[in-house]
């Protein structure tokens, strides 16, 4: 299976290249600042194409073309976000990935996320064992504290302080924020960050969060809770060591 959606992936990516040279079809979403382009409505369109040809059977949870609200528990259901960073994909042109994962009966089993201007896939979980960069196998970043690290955050949430986002950062090296959800999960993979905490939607953690648990690293939703998979709630992702200290920073608070 892995290797047919690495073949999807690396088609739609060239579609997203061609995309880039013609005129963009943008839309607003939500505000000015949520947008949707047509390459991430064809994207979404192309993959779930691929996905019903190989697997008829196979369930969709996907950002874009109202297939957003599949229970992830049941079957073998496929998440995607076709351009995660839409608006760093119209405005820079970079930094923003392809991202796929798939769950069978509510069990995370391998995550996909492409950074298309880099050419460089991560991808991996359970079912092969591993987490590979490109063809390179990944090994599990040291487990460094809070105060050892870089952490991704939300604009907006660090803006707002929201969940203690003020306190989180300034207890680590410092802040990054890169407006593209897989690229946060890319740098935790790489050890290059300790952790991410932002708001976010089942497509935009499920394969990075099934990366992370693959190499010993952990996850959180709402309310410390595990993550629900319905709709947009607070995440965070971290090593073992820095996400007791996010926790302890949350319940010191409260
Ligand atoms: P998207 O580009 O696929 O929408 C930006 O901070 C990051 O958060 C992106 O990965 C973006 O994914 C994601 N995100 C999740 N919910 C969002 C929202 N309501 N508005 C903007 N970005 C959102
Ligand atoms: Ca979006
Ligand atoms: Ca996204
Ligand atoms: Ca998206």
């Amino acid at each position: 299976m892995e290797k047919e959606i690495i073949g999807w992936i690396y088609e739609a990516a060239e579609k997203v290249k061609s995309g880039l040279g013609d005129a963009l079809k943008v839309d607003q979403k939500n505000g000015r600042t949520d947008l949707v382009t047509n390459v991430d409505k064809e994207v979404q369109d192309f993959i779930v194409k691929k996905i019903h040809d190989y697997d008829p059977k196979a369930l969709i949870l996907g950002e874009e073309n109202g297939q957003d609200d599949t229970p992830i528990d049941k079957g073998r259901v496929f998440v995607i976000d076709p351009i995660d960073g839409t608006l760093n994909f119209v405005m820079q042109q970079e930094n923003f990935c392809i991202m796929i994962a798939v769950y069978e009966e509510g069990v995370g089993q391998l995550g996909f996320i492409y950074d298309v201007m880099r050419d460089e896939l991560l991808w991996g979980g359970p079912k092969v064992g591993k987490v590979y960069n490109n063809k390179e196998e990944l090994s599990a970043p040291e487990n460094k504290s809070l105060s050892e690290g870089l952490i991704g955050m939300n604009a907006a949430l660090y803006r707002k302080d929201l969940f203690h986002a003020q306190e989180i950062g300034q207890t680590s090296m410092g802040i990054r924020v890169l407006g593209c959800a897989g690229l946060d999960f890319v740098a935790i993979l790489k050890g290059t960050q300790i952790g991410y905490v932002s708001m976010l939607s089942p497509w935009d953690y499920a394969a990075g969060t099934i990366m992370m648990e693959q190499l010993g690293m952990t996850v959180i939703g709402e309310n410390q809770q595990p993550l629900s998979f319905k709709g947009r709630e607070f995440f965070i992702g971290a090593t073992q060591a820095a996400m007791a200290e996010i926790q302890a920073i949350s319940k010191a608070n409260h």
